[in-house]
Protein backbone atom coordinates (compact mmCIF):
# COMPACT_ATOMS: atom_id res chain seq x y z
CA UNK A 1 0.00 0.00 0.00
CA UNK A 2 1.14 3.59 -0.54
CA UNK A 3 0.87 6.08 2.28
CA UNK A 4 0.79 10.14 1.62
CA UNK A 5 1.85 11.90 4.26
CA UNK A 6 1.21 15.77 4.59
CA UNK A 7 3.53 17.77 6.96
CA UNK A 8 6.94 16.39 7.42
CA UNK A 9 7.73 17.59 10.86
CA UNK A 10 7.68 16.11 14.60
CA UNK A 11 4.89 13.73 13.85
CA UNK A 12 4.97 13.67 10.43
CA UNK A 13 8.58 12.82 9.18
CA UNK A 14 8.74 10.24 12.41
CA UNK A 15 5.79 8.50 11.42
CA UNK A 16 6.62 8.60 7.64
CA UNK A 17 10.07 6.64 8.37
CA UNK A 18 8.27 4.31 10.72
CA UNK A 19 5.53 3.65 7.80
CA UNK A 20 8.57 3.27 5.70
CA UNK A 21 10.70 0.60 7.58
CA UNK A 22 7.25 -1.25 8.16
CA UNK A 23 7.37 -1.90 4.26
CA UNK A 24 4.89 1.45 2.98
CA UNK A 25 5.50 3.17 0.17
CA UNK A 26 5.99 6.34 1.68
CA UNK A 27 5.42 10.02 -0.07
CA UNK A 28 6.42 12.78 2.32
CA UNK A 29 4.58 16.06 1.24
CA UNK A 30 6.00 19.48 2.58
CA UNK A 31 5.92 22.90 1.90
CA UNK A 32 9.64 23.83 2.52
CA UNK A 33 11.60 22.86 -0.09
CA UNK A 34 14.75 22.78 2.05
CA UNK A 35 13.22 20.11 4.32
CA UNK A 36 12.23 18.61 1.18
CA UNK A 37 15.78 18.58 0.14
CA UNK A 38 17.46 17.57 3.09
CA UNK A 39 15.08 14.16 3.59
CA UNK A 40 15.69 13.11 -0.02
CA UNK A 41 19.43 12.95 1.13
CA UNK A 42 18.85 11.25 4.47
CA UNK A 43 19.14 14.22 6.28
CA UNK A 44 16.85 15.65 9.13
CA UNK A 45 15.99 18.97 10.63
CA UNK A 46 14.53 17.91 13.64
CA UNK A 47 16.51 16.67 16.93
CA UNK A 48 14.53 13.75 18.09
CA UNK A 49 16.80 10.50 18.96
CA UNK A 50 16.80 8.09 16.70
CA UNK A 51 15.16 10.41 13.99
CA UNK A 52 18.01 10.02 11.69
CA UNK A 53 18.80 6.74 11.87
CA UNK A 54 15.20 5.93 10.73
CA UNK A 55 14.84 8.87 8.12
CA UNK A 56 18.26 7.55 6.47
CA UNK A 57 17.28 3.82 5.90
CA UNK A 58 13.70 4.65 4.74
CA UNK A 59 15.82 7.04 2.11
CA UNK A 60 17.75 4.58 1.40
CA UNK A 61 15.36 1.67 0.94
CA UNK A 62 13.59 3.48 -1.41
CA UNK A 63 10.48 3.30 0.38
CA UNK A 64 10.38 7.57 1.70
CA UNK A 65 10.42 10.26 -0.90
CA UNK A 66 9.73 13.85 -0.01
CA UNK A 67 8.41 16.23 -2.56
CA UNK A 68 6.48 19.83 -2.06
CA UNK A 69 3.82 18.14 -3.55
CA UNK A 70 1.15 15.68 -2.97
CA UNK A 71 0.94 12.01 -5.26
CA UNK A 72 -1.70 9.45 -5.27
CA UNK A 73 -2.04 7.11 -2.46
CA UNK A 74 -4.42 4.79 -0.64
CA UNK A 75 -3.99 6.34 2.45
CA UNK A 76 -3.42 10.05 2.77
CA UNK A 77 -2.18 11.51 6.59
CA UNK A 78 -2.08 14.77 7.72
CA UNK A 79 0.16 16.13 10.17
CA UNK A 80 0.29 19.70 9.99
CA UNK A 81 0.47 22.16 12.86
CA UNK A 82 -2.66 23.67 14.26
CA UNK A 83 -1.40 27.18 16.61
CA UNK A 84 -3.25 30.19 17.41
CA UNK A 85 -4.08 33.34 16.83
CA UNK A 86 -3.47 35.92 19.07
CA UNK A 87 -7.20 36.38 20.24
CA UNK A 88 -6.43 32.64 21.32
CA UNK A 89 -8.70 31.28 18.73
CA UNK A 90 -7.13 27.87 16.67
CA UNK A 91 -5.90 28.49 13.37
CA UNK A 92 -7.12 25.98 10.99
CA UNK A 93 -5.36 27.56 8.21
CA UNK A 94 -2.12 24.62 7.63
CA UNK A 95 -5.28 21.72 7.97
CA UNK A 96 -7.37 23.29 5.04
CA UNK A 97 -4.41 23.95 3.03
CA UNK A 98 -3.21 20.20 3.70
CA UNK A 99 -7.05 18.95 3.33
CA UNK A 100 -7.26 20.85 0.10
CA UNK A 101 -3.89 19.97 -1.40
CA UNK A 102 -5.14 16.21 -1.29
CA UNK A 103 -8.39 16.41 -2.31
CA UNK A 104 -7.60 16.20 -6.14
CA UNK A 105 -5.34 13.40 -5.84
CA UNK A 106 -8.26 11.65 -4.16
CA UNK A 107 -9.45 8.27 -5.88
CA UNK A 108 -12.17 5.94 -4.61
CA UNK A 109 -11.45 3.64 -1.92
CA UNK A 110 -8.65 6.19 -0.41
CA UNK A 111 -8.73 6.90 3.74
CA UNK A 112 -7.96 10.29 4.94
CA UNK A 113 -6.61 10.44 8.34
CA UNK A 114 -6.15 14.05 10.38
CA UNK A 115 -3.27 13.65 13.18
CA UNK A 116 -3.11 16.94 13.94
CA UNK A 117 -4.58 18.54 17.33
CA UNK A 118 -7.92 20.15 16.13
CA UNK A 119 -11.09 21.43 17.62
CA UNK A 120 -13.90 19.00 17.38
CA UNK A 121 -15.93 19.19 14.32
CA UNK A 122 -12.61 19.87 12.09
CA UNK A 123 -12.65 15.76 10.85
CA UNK A 124 -16.50 16.88 9.59
CA UNK A 125 -15.38 19.45 7.93
CA UNK A 126 -12.91 17.78 6.13
CA UNK A 127 -15.27 15.74 4.81
CA UNK A 128 -17.40 18.69 4.16
CA UNK A 129 -14.54 20.34 1.52
CA UNK A 130 -13.98 17.31 0.10
CA UNK A 131 -17.75 16.90 -0.77
CA UNK A 132 -17.84 20.22 -1.74
CA UNK A 133 -14.93 19.55 -4.44
CA UNK A 134 -15.46 16.45 -5.48
CA UNK A 135 -19.03 15.48 -6.95
CA UNK A 136 -17.45 12.21 -8.13
CA UNK A 137 -16.60 11.06 -4.23
CA UNK A 138 -19.03 9.65 -1.76
CA UNK A 139 -18.63 9.02 1.86
CA UNK A 140 -21.76 6.36 2.01
CA UNK A 141 -21.44 2.96 2.09
CA UNK A 142 -24.49 2.43 -0.17
CA UNK A 143 -21.90 3.99 -3.09
CA UNK A 144 -19.18 1.72 -2.01
CA UNK A 145 -17.81 2.26 -5.63
CA UNK A 146 -16.52 6.02 -5.05
CA UNK A 147 -16.81 6.01 -1.53
CA UNK A 148 -14.02 7.48 0.78
CA UNK A 149 -12.67 6.93 4.19
CA UNK A 150 -12.30 9.97 7.13
CA UNK A 151 -10.58 9.88 10.15
CA UNK A 152 -9.50 11.36 12.96
CA UNK A 153 -6.24 9.81 15.45
CA UNK A 154 -4.59 12.59 17.44
CA UNK A 155 -0.86 11.68 17.94
CA UNK A 156 0.21 11.92 21.69
CA UNK A 157 4.20 11.44 21.53
CA UNK A 158 6.60 13.07 24.32
CA UNK A 159 9.34 15.07 22.41
CA UNK A 160 12.08 13.36 23.01
CA UNK A 161 10.62 9.90 23.08
CA UNK A 162 8.89 9.93 19.98
CA UNK A 163 10.44 7.16 18.12
CA UNK A 164 9.65 5.04 21.18
CA UNK A 165 5.76 6.30 22.12
CA UNK A 166 4.71 6.40 18.30
CA UNK A 167 5.08 2.44 18.70
CA UNK A 168 4.20 1.75 22.32
CA UNK A 169 1.33 4.32 22.96
CA UNK A 170 -2.20 3.60 22.80
CA UNK A 171 -3.86 5.20 20.12
CA UNK A 172 -6.97 6.62 19.92
CA UNK A 173 -9.29 6.35 16.40
CA UNK A 174 -12.49 8.12 15.61
CA UNK A 175 -13.87 7.84 11.73
CA UNK A 176 -16.73 9.55 10.43
CA UNK A 177 -18.35 6.71 10.38
CA UNK A 178 -17.80 2.95 11.52
CA UNK A 179 -16.21 1.78 8.38
CA UNK A 180 -14.13 5.17 8.35
CA UNK A 181 -13.00 3.78 12.04
CA UNK A 182 -12.36 0.15 11.10
CA UNK A 183 -10.35 0.20 8.41
CA UNK A 184 -7.78 3.37 10.10
CA UNK A 185 -7.36 0.37 13.14
CA UNK A 186 -6.87 -2.13 10.61
CA UNK A 187 -3.72 0.28 9.17
CA UNK A 188 -2.46 1.65 12.83
CA UNK A 189 -2.00 -2.56 13.89
CA UNK A 190 0.67 -2.50 11.39
CA UNK A 191 3.12 -0.31 12.83
CA UNK A 192 1.36 0.43 16.89
CA UNK A 193 2.31 -2.06 19.21
CA UNK A 194 -0.01 -0.06 22.01
CA UNK A 195 -3.78 -0.40 22.02
CA UNK A 196 -6.45 0.89 19.23
CA UNK A 197 -8.76 2.37 20.88
CA UNK A 198 -12.31 2.70 18.69
CA UNK A 199 -14.25 5.99 18.93
CA UNK A 200 -16.29 8.47 16.40
CA UNK A 201 -14.31 11.70 15.24
CA UNK A 202 -15.47 14.13 17.54
CA UNK A 203 -14.37 12.22 20.82
CA UNK A 204 -11.16 11.90 19.61
CA UNK A 205 -10.71 15.21 18.78
CA UNK A 206 -12.17 15.94 22.31
CA UNK A 207 -9.48 13.16 23.85
CA UNK A 208 -6.60 14.86 22.38
CA UNK A 209 -7.49 18.42 23.59
CA UNK A 210 -8.62 16.88 27.16
CA UNK A 211 -5.27 14.91 27.67
CA UNK A 212 -3.12 18.53 26.86
CA UNK A 213 -5.90 20.44 28.99
CA UNK A 214 -5.20 17.79 31.79
CA UNK A 215 -1.43 18.12 31.82
CA UNK A 216 -1.83 21.96 31.92
CA UNK A 217 -4.68 22.40 34.84
CA UNK A 218 -2.53 19.87 36.86
CA UNK A 219 0.80 21.75 36.52
CA UNK A 220 -0.96 25.22 37.07
CA UNK A 221 -2.13 23.57 40.42
CA UNK A 222 1.57 22.86 41.11
CA UNK A 223 2.31 26.33 40.22
CA UNK A 224 -0.14 27.94 42.23
CA UNK A 225 1.43 25.66 45.34
CA UNK A 226 4.45 26.90 44.46
CA UNK A 227 3.34 30.94 44.81
CA UNK A 228 1.34 30.39 47.94
CA UNK A 229 4.36 28.56 49.42
CA UNK A 230 6.88 31.26 48.07
CA UNK A 231 3.89 33.72 50.03
CA UNK A 232 3.97 31.72 53.26
CA UNK A 233 7.72 30.64 53.50
CA UNK A 234 7.23 26.74 52.77
CA UNK A 235 9.66 24.72 50.90
CA UNK A 236 6.74 23.61 47.98
CA UNK A 237 9.13 20.55 46.89
CA UNK A 238 9.13 19.28 50.10
CA UNK A 239 5.74 19.88 50.53
CA UNK A 240 4.58 18.25 47.37
CA UNK A 241 6.77 15.28 47.97
CA UNK A 242 5.24 14.78 51.55
CA UNK A 243 1.48 15.18 49.90
CA UNK A 244 2.47 12.80 47.50
CA UNK A 245 3.09 10.26 49.70
CA UNK A 246 -1.04 10.11 50.18
CA UNK A 247 -1.99 6.97 48.30
CA UNK A 248 -4.51 9.29 46.27
CA UNK A 249 -2.22 12.49 45.46
CA UNK A 250 -0.75 12.69 42.69
CA UNK A 251 1.19 16.80 42.18
CA UNK A 252 2.70 17.52 39.09
CA UNK A 253 6.21 19.84 39.41
CA UNK A 254 6.15 23.68 39.61
CA UNK A 255 8.46 25.29 36.98
CA UNK A 256 9.31 28.58 35.33
CA UNK A 257 5.90 28.41 33.29
CA UNK A 258 4.35 26.16 30.23
CA UNK A 259 5.79 25.88 27.17
CA UNK A 260 6.29 23.69 23.90
CA UNK A 261 3.39 23.54 20.98
CA UNK A 262 0.73 21.68 23.05
CA UNK A 263 -0.04 22.27 26.44
CA UNK A 264 0.25 25.78 26.15
CA UNK A 265 -2.21 25.94 23.34
CA UNK A 266 -4.70 23.11 22.71
CA UNK A 267 -6.74 24.16 26.26
CA UNK A 268 -7.37 27.14 24.72
CA UNK A 269 -9.05 25.24 21.90
CA UNK A 270 -11.27 23.91 24.04
CA UNK A 271 -11.69 27.83 25.93
CA UNK A 272 -12.88 28.61 22.41
CA UNK A 273 -15.34 25.92 21.74
CA UNK A 274 -17.43 26.88 25.08
CA UNK A 275 -16.06 29.50 27.40
CA UNK A 276 -18.90 29.68 29.67
CA UNK A 277 -18.51 26.06 30.47
CA UNK A 278 -14.43 25.63 30.41
CA UNK A 279 -13.71 27.45 33.59
CA UNK A 280 -11.03 26.19 35.50
CA UNK A 281 -9.48 24.97 32.11
CA UNK A 282 -8.99 28.85 31.34
CA UNK A 283 -7.84 29.64 34.71
CA UNK A 284 -5.14 27.27 34.74
CA UNK A 285 -3.85 28.60 31.51
CA UNK A 286 -4.05 32.17 33.14
CA UNK A 287 -2.16 31.17 35.94
CA UNK A 288 0.60 29.02 34.20
CA UNK A 289 1.28 31.65 31.61
CA UNK A 290 1.88 34.42 34.58
CA UNK A 291 4.38 32.29 36.02
CA UNK A 292 7.29 33.54 34.19
CA UNK A 293 6.27 37.24 35.16
CA UNK A 294 6.22 35.87 38.37
CA UNK A 295 10.11 34.56 38.22
CA UNK A 296 11.11 38.16 36.61
CA UNK A 297 9.56 39.99 39.64
CA UNK A 298 11.65 37.80 42.36
CA UNK A 299 14.59 38.06 40.18
CA UNK A 300 14.72 41.54 39.80
CA UNK A 301 13.85 42.03 43.29
CA UNK A 302 16.71 40.04 44.34
CA UNK A 303 19.31 41.75 42.09
CA UNK A 304 17.90 45.64 43.23
CA UNK A 305 19.65 44.38 46.24
CA UNK A 306 23.02 44.43 44.70
CA UNK A 307 25.40 46.49 43.24
CA UNK A 308 26.03 45.49 39.79
CA UNK A 309 24.14 42.20 39.97
CA UNK A 310 25.33 39.43 37.77
CA UNK A 311 22.88 36.58 36.80
CA UNK A 312 23.59 32.86 36.00
CA UNK A 313 20.68 31.74 33.64
CA UNK A 314 20.91 28.33 33.55
CA UNK A 315 18.77 26.38 30.84
CA UNK A 316 16.85 27.70 27.67
CA UNK A 317 14.86 25.16 26.21
CA UNK A 318 10.77 24.29 26.66
CA UNK A 319 11.82 21.40 28.49
CA UNK A 320 14.73 19.06 29.94
CA UNK A 321 17.10 17.54 27.14
CA UNK A 322 16.12 18.99 24.37
CA UNK A 323 17.01 22.08 22.23
CA UNK A 324 13.75 23.07 21.60
CA UNK A 325 13.38 26.93 22.22
CA UNK A 326 10.62 27.66 20.83
CA UNK A 327 7.09 28.52 22.91
CA UNK A 328 10.04 28.76 26.40
CA UNK A 329 8.92 30.14 29.34
CA UNK A 330 12.55 30.07 30.51
CA UNK A 331 13.30 31.82 26.97
CA UNK A 332 10.74 34.34 28.02
CA UNK A 333 12.11 35.08 31.20
CA UNK A 334 15.89 35.91 29.97
CA UNK A 335 14.66 37.93 27.49
CA UNK A 336 12.54 39.39 29.82
CA UNK A 337 15.42 40.32 32.32
CA UNK A 338 17.60 40.96 29.51
CA UNK A 339 15.66 44.20 28.37
CA UNK A 340 15.01 45.50 32.13
CA UNK A 341 19.57 45.83 31.92
CA UNK A 342 19.22 45.10 35.56
CA UNK A 343 22.12 42.69 35.46
CA UNK A 344 24.64 41.06 33.49
CA UNK A 345 23.23 38.05 32.40
CA UNK A 346 25.49 34.63 32.11
CA UNK A 347 22.91 32.02 29.85
CA UNK A 348 23.94 28.27 29.83
CA UNK A 349 22.11 25.99 27.79
CA UNK A 350 24.29 23.22 26.80
CA UNK A 351 21.67 22.12 23.90
CA UNK A 352 22.80 25.08 21.71
CA UNK A 353 26.02 26.31 20.29
CA UNK A 354 25.57 29.83 20.98
CA UNK A 355 23.27 32.69 22.47
CA UNK A 356 19.76 33.07 20.25
CA UNK A 357 19.94 36.35 18.23
CA UNK A 358 16.96 37.85 20.28
CA UNK A 359 19.06 37.41 23.24
CA UNK A 360 21.97 39.11 21.72
CA UNK A 361 22.61 42.02 23.98
CA UNK A 362 25.54 43.63 25.30
CA UNK A 363 24.68 42.60 28.70
CA UNK A 364 24.61 39.36 27.73
CA UNK A 365 26.82 36.46 27.26
CA UNK A 366 27.14 32.53 26.50
CA UNK A 367 28.75 30.51 29.01
CA UNK A 368 28.99 26.85 30.31
CA UNK A 369 27.03 26.41 33.54
CA UNK A 370 29.89 26.01 36.09
CA UNK A 371 31.72 29.20 34.31
CA UNK A 372 28.61 31.31 34.46
CA UNK A 373 27.90 30.32 37.94
CA UNK A 374 31.45 30.92 38.84
CA UNK A 375 30.94 34.67 37.51
CA UNK A 376 27.27 35.17 39.00
CA UNK A 377 25.72 36.49 42.27
CA UNK A 378 22.33 35.22 41.35
CA UNK A 379 22.11 31.50 39.92
CA UNK A 380 18.85 31.02 38.43
CA UNK A 381 18.11 27.79 37.65
CA UNK A 382 15.18 27.19 34.63
CA UNK A 383 15.32 23.93 33.11
CA UNK A 384 16.54 20.72 34.83
CA UNK A 385 19.04 19.21 32.45
CA UNK A 386 20.80 16.48 32.78
CA UNK A 387 24.17 17.97 31.74
CA UNK A 388 23.41 20.30 34.77
CA UNK A 389 23.77 17.36 37.36
CA UNK A 390 27.21 17.63 37.24
CA UNK A 391 27.59 21.24 38.75
CA UNK A 392 29.34 20.18 41.84
CA UNK A 393 27.29 21.77 45.26
CA UNK A 394 30.22 23.78 45.96
CA UNK A 395 29.96 26.27 43.17
CA UNK A 396 26.71 27.37 44.48
CA UNK A 397 27.87 27.95 47.94
CA UNK A 398 27.50 32.09 48.94
CA UNK A 399 25.21 32.09 45.55
CA UNK A 400 21.59 33.33 45.32
CA UNK A 401 19.57 30.70 43.85
CA UNK A 402 16.47 30.54 42.23
CA UNK A 403 15.74 27.28 41.72
CA UNK A 404 12.42 27.54 39.37
CA UNK A 405 12.59 23.79 39.20
CA UNK A 406 13.64 22.07 42.57
CA UNK A 407 16.53 21.26 40.60
CA UNK A 408 19.41 21.97 43.68
CA UNK A 409 17.31 21.52 46.29
CA UNK A 410 19.76 18.93 47.97
CA UNK A 411 22.95 19.98 47.00
CA UNK A 412 22.50 23.48 47.83
CA UNK A 413 21.56 26.70 49.96
CA UNK A 414 18.47 27.58 48.18
CA UNK A 415 17.49 30.70 49.29
CA UNK A 416 14.33 30.95 47.37
CA UNK A 417 12.22 28.44 45.63
CA UNK A 418 9.48 29.83 43.11
N1 LIG B 1 6.01 20.90 32.97
C1 LIG B 1 6.03 21.41 34.27
N2 LIG B 1 5.79 20.57 35.32
C2 LIG B 1 5.56 19.24 35.13
C3 LIG B 1 5.53 18.72 33.82
C4 LIG B 1 5.76 19.58 32.75
O1 LIG B 1 6.24 22.62 34.49
O2 LIG B 1 5.39 18.54 36.14
C5 LIG B 1 6.23 21.82 31.82
C6 LIG B 1 7.45 21.45 30.98
O3 LIG B 1 8.62 21.98 31.53
C7 LIG B 1 7.10 22.07 29.64
C8 LIG B 1 5.58 21.90 29.58
O4 LIG B 1 5.16 21.67 30.91
O5 LIG B 1 7.41 23.46 29.62
C9 LIG B 1 5.12 20.77 28.68
O6 LIG B 1 5.98 19.66 28.78
P1 LIG B 1 5.47 18.12 28.79
O7 LIG B 1 6.67 17.27 28.89
O8 LIG B 1 4.45 17.95 29.83
O9 LIG B 1 4.70 17.93 27.41
P2 LIG B 1 5.04 18.20 25.84
O10 LIG B 1 4.47 19.54 25.48
O11 LIG B 1 6.45 17.94 25.51
O12 LIG B 1 4.15 17.03 25.17
C10 LIG B 1 2.75 16.95 25.44
C11 LIG B 1 2.41 15.51 25.86
N3 LIG B 1 1.05 15.45 26.40
C12 LIG B 1 0.78 14.92 27.62
O13 LIG B 1 1.65 14.49 28.35
C13 LIG B 1 -0.65 14.90 28.03
C14 LIG B 1 2.54 14.58 24.65
O14 LIG B 1 2.14 13.27 24.98
C15 LIG B 1 1.69 15.11 23.49
O15 LIG B 1 1.80 14.29 22.35
C16 LIG B 1 2.21 16.49 23.14
O16 LIG B 1 2.03 17.34 24.28
C17 LIG B 1 1.41 17.00 21.95
O17 LIG B 1 1.95 16.95 20.82
O18 LIG B 1 0.24 17.37 22.12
Amino acid sequence: KKVCVVGLGYIGLPTASLLAMRGFQVHGVDVNIHTVEGINQGKVHITEPELDRAVQSAVQSGLLQASTVPAEADIFILAVPTPFRENNRPDLTYVEQAAKAVIPFLRPGNLIILESTSPVGTTERIADWIMEAREDLSLSDSLLYNRIYISYCPERVLPGQIMHELVENDRIIGGIDEASTRWTADFYKHFVKGAILETNARTAEMAKLTENSFRDVNIAFANELSLICDHLDIDVWELIRLANHHPRVNILQPGPGVGGHCIAVDPWFLVDAAPEQAKLIHTARIVNDQKPRHVVDKVLQLAARLRSPVIACLGLSFKANIDDLRESPSMAIVEHLTKTEAATLYVAEPHIKQLPERLQYENVFFADAEEAIRKADIVLLLVNHEAFRSISPDLLQEKIVVDTRGFFLQAARVEVGV
